[in-house]
């Protein structure tokens, strides 16, 4: 018999060059590649099984789940029993070491850790890269925190997304980079990243975006096999910047940026012309995470915990893929 219940923790992830639009939203095929970094301590830990019950059960951080997050696991366990031929219902438990819904990626952690989980559950043994596949069917970005340290997100050409698969492009230890994530406000984001991503994708700067991935893709690509920050930190930043600027010019105009926000943009920048090279990237949130070497960690995150209404600051490393803990 196969097991009907397993536990599974996998970390959020910080894209270095951005994923932000889609070629197909059903089977969230992305418009563009996209690589990451896997960060510890972002874990999330997720616990599914299958039988018992009427009704799926979903506790997401001890509370019962409502709304799209709760219809989101659904759709998921849905396709998980489409995929093992199963019907009986299940209960999820995931719990996070992150806040949810403010930009720091716990949707990637969350459903790599639910398509680890769940597919065991379920009866499935599957191969990283089928994970990889099933974890981006719950979020995009899920499908990269499969893998630990460096990770490659492919768009692949496929209809069917069988090619638009994650993959390891270095392991964590290849470099012991630093993120510094500064958390301006915990505050739950207005526009969540999947309506900010429909909004950019009607941008008239759209186009743009896609032309330019393909070059910031191979340059971040170098610049982490020759562990060159400079390169990597100006791709990462520029591919950030140009996300939000996409969204900026869009009708009507989505902006995840709060005065603080851009007050931690301007110390870090500040900080560069001093000598420490540091780099910043923002997702679909008001949050600031700034590229860096281990050993200037501490100044960053001494400069970013300065700046007023600066809630906290956590400092990231390189983190592993997901992993089966029961
Ligand atoms: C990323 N983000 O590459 C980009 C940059 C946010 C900004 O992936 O709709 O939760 O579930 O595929 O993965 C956040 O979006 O979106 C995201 P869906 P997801 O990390």
């Amino acid at each position: 018999m196969p097991p009907a219940t397993a536990t599974a923790r996998a970390h959020a992830n910080l894209a270095l060059v951005k994923y932000w639009g889609k070629r197909d939203a059903a089977l969230n095929l992305p418009a563009t590649g996209s690589i990451s970094l896997t960060l510890e301590p972002l874990a999330v830990e997720a616990s599914v099984s299958f039988g018992g019950g009427e009704a799926d059960r979903i506790l997401i951080d001890g509370e019962p789940a409502e709304g799209e997050e709760g219809e989101r696991v659904r759709r998921f366990l849905d396709l998980l029993r489409t995929e093992a031929g199963r019907r009986e219902r299940a209960t999820v438990t995931t719990r996070g070491a992150l806040p949810r819904g403010i930009g720091l990626a716990s949707s990637a952690a969350s459903f790599a850790a639910l398509a680890l989980a769940g597919s065991r559950a379920a009866g499935l043994r599957l191969e990283p890269p089928a994970l990889s596949a099933l974890a981006r069917r719950g979020s995009g970005s899920a499908a990269r925190s499969i893998f630990g340290g460096f990770v490659e997100w492919h768009r692949g050409v496929r209809p069917d997304g069988l090619d638009s698969i994650a993959e390891p492009l270095a392991a964590p230890g290849h470099w012991d980079l630093r993120v510094v994530a500064a958390v301006v406000t915990s505050a739950r984001k207005a526009v969540s990243s999947r309506e900010g991503m429909q909004r950019a994708t009607a941008s008239p700067f759209y186009p743009a975006w896609v032309t330019e991935v393909e070059a910031d893709l191979a340059a971040a690509r170098a610049a982490i096999r020759g562990r060159d920050l400079e390169a990597l930190g100006l791709v990462a930043e520029h591919s950030a910047l140009t996300m939000h600027a996409v969204g900026l010019a869009a009708r009507p105009p989505l902006l995840y940026w709060r005065g603080p926000t851009v007050e931690c943009v301007h110390r870090v920048w500040a900080l560069r012309a001093e000598g420490t090279p540091a780099f910043v990237s923002i997702d679909a949130g008001p949050q600031v995470k700034v590229l860096c070497e281990a050993d200037a960690a501490p100044r960053v995150a001494a400069t970013l915990g300065e700046v007023p209404s600066v809630e906290r600051v956590l400092v990231c490393r390189p983190g592993p893929g997901a992993e089966l803990l029961a």
